[in-house]
């Protein structure tokens, strides 16, 4: 039986560009990176684990340097005692130029060559681990048709950075039934960053720290024990921060005291305070209230560590009036006709406000 850790997809060094968070918590983020891939290297050594799979894109290339290889390898070095396996990805592609092969790796790190996969034997553990290394940014070959594992009584794992949700995909498209059909114990995955068993024996581990809003949900890493015939491998939740989408929904008669009290009261204090949340507004809102953003963020910001609100509601109108105002035009007829449905039913009021939203709208435009 083998202990296993498997991670990847940690884009150190990103500046986070695509980001919709300012620059600031850009560089928080960064720094968190590196906290959090410490703390993995930290507890695959307090658990004793005897490989830890790194499944690709480890940096991100093009804001990397010489510095930041080697402080990856000043972590790598405190685990003396576990075979390091990497794999690397688009992101961190290898070429003979690239950072990996500036610096010199302690004996216990082994990277994959990228000319095909290849495989490397640990004796010890009865163990053959199968990887490879991308060298640029897309692959779309099939790298999988003369692979054969020859000797199954061996514990077989695969590492690798690929896409087996999409076929058409650009990025190592490796289908999932002949991927099965190969017979390996443990396939370890990474590039999809939502953190996802294919199987009982095949899984992304994800990204462990999520790097934005697209990255909602819980992330960590995948560990456990590895023998033949008996997989079981578990996510671990790790990441130091989530990204949380949650929608509110606001009715006519709240005051802009109320939104803001729904707000704040939507999570906990603990959890406010420490992840990044998106928050929408949807619903009708009193016509005389304007959300002022500037305004709503400026009262949020002891509450939430980070907060975005898109405010999607619609007001209220004042049908009577607009009638009045609208008596020969398509927006007065359109609230006639509305008016001979039941407009206390809350889908019928959502569908006249609609409308009118869109009507008024184009009134204002002409
Ligand atoms: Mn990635």
């Amino acid at each position: 039986m083998i202990k296993c850790m498997h991670t990847g997809d940690l884009h150190l060094g990103s500046q986070f560009e695509n980001a919709s968070f300012d620059s600031s918590y850009g560089r928080q983020r960064r720094l968190e990176l590196w906290e959090t891939f410490e703390r993995i290297i930290d507890r695959a050594i307090e658990n004793k684990v005897d490989f830890l799979f790194i499944v690709g894109d480890l940096y991100e290339e093009k804001y990397f340097n010489v510095g930041d290889i080697k402080r990856v390898r000043d972590i790598l070095k405190k685990a003396v005692d576990i075979n390091i396996i990497i794999s690397t990805g688009n992101h961190d592609p290898l070429r003979k130029d690239s950072l990996y092969n500036t610096i010199d790796w302690p004996e216990n790190v082994y990277i994959f060559q990228s000319k095909g996969i290849s495989s490397i034997e640990f004796k010890k553990y009865n163990t053959v681990i199968w990887g490879y290394s991308w060298d640029k940014k897309e692959e779309k070959k099939d790298i999988f048709e003369d692979l054969f594992i020859e000797d199954t009584s061996k514990i077989n794992i695969l590492a690798i950075h690929g896409d087996v949700l999409n076929k058409f995909s650009s990025y190592l498209p490796i289908d999932k039934n002949k991927l099965k059909s190969k017979g390996f114990d443990y396939i370890a995955l990474g590039h999809i960053h939502k953190p996802q068993f294919i199987s009982n024996n095949i899984s992304y581990c994800g990204s462990p720290e999520p790097l934005d809003f697209g990255e909602a949900g819980v992330h960590g890493i995948v560990e456990g024990t590895i023998e033949k015939g008996n997989v079981c491998m578990s996510f671990f939740p790790i990441s130091k921060r989530s990204f949380i989408i949650k929608e509110i929904n606001i009715s006519e008669t709240m005051t802009q005291k109320d939104i803001l009290s729904k707000i704040m009261n939507l999570d906990n204090a603990f959890m406010r305070e420490n992840n990044l949340y998106r928050i929408f507004l949807n619903g009708v809102r009193d016509r005389d209230i304007n959300i002022d953003m500037d305004d709503l963020k400026e009262m949020l910001r002891n509450e939430y560590y980070y907060v975005e609100i898109i405010d999607n509601t619609i007001p209220d109108y004042d049908l009577g009036k607009l009638l009045i105002q609208n008596k020969n035009n398509i927006i007065g007829m359109f609230i006639e006709e509305m008016k001979k449905n039941d407009l206390e039913n809350e889908i019928v009021k959502a569908a006249l406000y609609a409308g009118l939203e869109v009507l008024l709208d184009e009134k204002v435009m002409k």
